[in-house]
């Protein structure tokens, strides 16, 4: 056996019997001082997971023996990572300082970025101070991304994330969906004059982006009366300037990013422009120095001590020794309401695959179904199937010491609810202890919880942008070291191609353009659509 197999066997073994939380905890009464971790204005506890030091250290040699540090240096020293399209992954290089080298190919990246970041800030600062006029001379108060997937859901998250701190004056609005009704509603109320769209597309072929913005178009060129409205009201952020100024926007109204840049990794990038615009571009550069300040923890700190490492191998654990196929991530926070969705795509799209790097069937299960909603929603929802269910869900739960909204108790009764979930699902209530409180027989084994529900709990002091510039390039790294773990490419996503490439043979089928040829239900969907679709389509 080789070291990599050799470890895989002894955690199977551990896994033939994992310590149960109750015991853990019984054995060990330092257990949640010793099972903490800090950086800078984070606390992360794992004391509530089924691990005991030996399982650690077997899941720590795992990660050695499939290299995890060495990949750890190829992604940060510029190598071609993301192998099946011969490309960096180097979203770190959009965080880095001045004067600090990442290079692609040889080349230093780092200059190209501040350029970029420094035609952002000075556009922002424009918008923001009123000195960008729209067609008619009026400021611009409104800005819609038009993007999707990678181009929408970093920045439409942290925009929601750092409300607080964001001109109150300006309305940002995201589209992503080809869906007419996604444009329909969130331009409904607002006045052409004054609204400026970023057309947010890597790529500038992503069907749904490109027609919301052909739709973007007429819907403000005809309320303007001009096509050359479009020079005032759209901006672009790609790395296709041929594609953009096909378009019809002028290339100097373009902010560039490259292909290191993976979609859903590009939020530090032009990407970002939307929450560069809303929050300025001094709380921007905050958001980029807590993302760099946890991409340099995560390259330097030993394992034992490193936020990603620990909580990838723990993910691990869970999915690919335990058989658990779901992850909660429970934002304490309204603000991150949106976290969930973000991180959906950047675990799921990273982590989905099959395949190892060298196209083999992978060793071991990968990355779980993540899902998610704030605190104390959810508890209200699906935590019953979390405490009672036949299905363990390890959960993430994240809450902040202090809230931005301080009113009455508010925020204590926030944090007792978010610490009282991980002690319930951790410890449950046994038979015994219900019938002690007097409940009927009968009633018993309904109100019996049976505890050994894994869960760790991130403590962010506050949330800045600095806070949550940390909290997103921690699951970035997680997520990268689970693809080392289970030898995968984080970095691609063919899963997403055959879906559009159906859509695009359907579309001519659906309008009778040609006749359907697919399977038989497909097919007779089809024709019973056909049979009932307005006739010009959807006017
Ligand atoms: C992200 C994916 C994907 C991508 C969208 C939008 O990692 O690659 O979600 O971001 O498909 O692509 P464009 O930015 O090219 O329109």
């Amino acid at each position: 056996m080789n070291d990599v197999q050799t470890a895989i066997a002894a955690l199977r073994e551990s896994a033939e019997r994992p310590p149960h939380l109750r015991d853990l905890f019984d054995a060990d009464p330092g257990r949640g001082d010793r099972h903490a971790l800090s950086h800078a204005d984070l606390r992360l506890d794992y004391a509530k997971h089924r691990v005991d030091d030996e399982i650690l250290t077997r899941l720590f040699a795992l990660a050695r023996a499939r290299g995890l540090a060495e990949r750890i240096e190829a992604m940060f020293s510029g190598a071609p990572v993301n192998e099946t399209e011969g490309r960096a992954a180097l979203h770190m290089a959009l965080r880095a300082p001045e004067g600090v080298r990442f290079e692609v190919a040889g080349q230093d990246v780092v200059p190209d970025v501040h350029e970029v970041l420094g035609r952002m800030a000075s556009f922002a600062e424009r918008v923001r101070a009123g000195g960008w006029l729209g067609f008619t001379g009026r400021p611009i108060r409104n800005i819609v991304n038009l993007g999707i997937g990678g181009s929408d859901l970093g920045p439409a998250m942290a925009c929601e994330a750092l409300a607080a701190y964001a001109d109150r004056g300006l309305t940002v609005r995201f589209v992503s969906n080809v869906d007419g009704t996604d444009l329909a509603e969130t331009v409904r109320d607002l006045d052409p004059a004054e609204t400026l769209f970023i057309v947010c597309s890597k790529t500038f072929t992503t069907q749904e982006t490109l027609t919301n913005a052909r739709s973007a178009r007429d819907w403000c060129t005809r309320a303007l009366g001009s096509e050359e409205a479009v020079a005032r009201h759209f901006v672009a952020v790609s790395t296709q300037g041929d594609r953009v100024a096909a378009f019809g926007i002028d290339p100097e109204r373009m902010f560039g990013f490259w292909d290191w840049v993976g979609g859903r990794y590009s939020l530090p990038s032009a990407v970002g422009l939307s929450l560069m615009i809303a929050i300025g571009p001094t709380r921007f550069r905050e958001m980029l120095a807590g993302m760099r300040d946890l991409d340099e923890h995560f390259r330097s700190a030993p394992f034992e001590a490193n936020l990603p490492v620990v909580m990838g191998l723990l993910g691990v654990w869970y999915g690919s020794f335990l058989g658990m196929q779901t992850h909660a991530v429970l934002p304490y926070d309204r603000y991150l309401r949106r976290f969930p969705a973000y991180l959906q795509q950047l675990d799921m799209e990273s982590n989905g695959k099959r395949v190892d790097r060298a196209g083999e069937p992978v060793a071991l299960d990968t990355a779980p179904v993540l899902f998610g909603e704030p605190g104390t929603n959810g508890q209200h929802a699906f935590f019953q199937l979390m405490h009672q269910g036949t299905r363990v869900v390890p959960a993430d739960f994240i809450g902040f010491c202090q809230s931005l909204n301080p009113m009455g108790d508010h925020h204590d009764l926030l944090t007792a609810n978010l610490l009282a979930q991980t002690e319930a699902l951790a410890f449950g209530r046994t038979a015994d202890e219900v019938r002690a409180a007097g409940v009927p027989e009968a009633l018993v084994a309904h109100r019996t919880f049976p505890g050994d529900r894994p869960s760790s709990t991130l403590l962010v002091d506050r949330l800045t942008p600095a806070s949550l510039g940390r909290l997103i390039a921690l699951y970035e790294h997680k997520v990268a070291v689970q693809a080392a773990v289970w030898d995968i490419n984080a970095f691609d996503q063919f899963g997403v191609e055959l879906g559009k490439e159906l859509a695009g043979r359907i579309g001519p089928e659906l309008s009778g353009a040609a006749e359907p040829e697919h399977d038989s239900s497909t097919n007779a969907m089809i024709r019973h659509y056909r049979a009932r679709r307005a006739p010009e389509g959807d006017v």
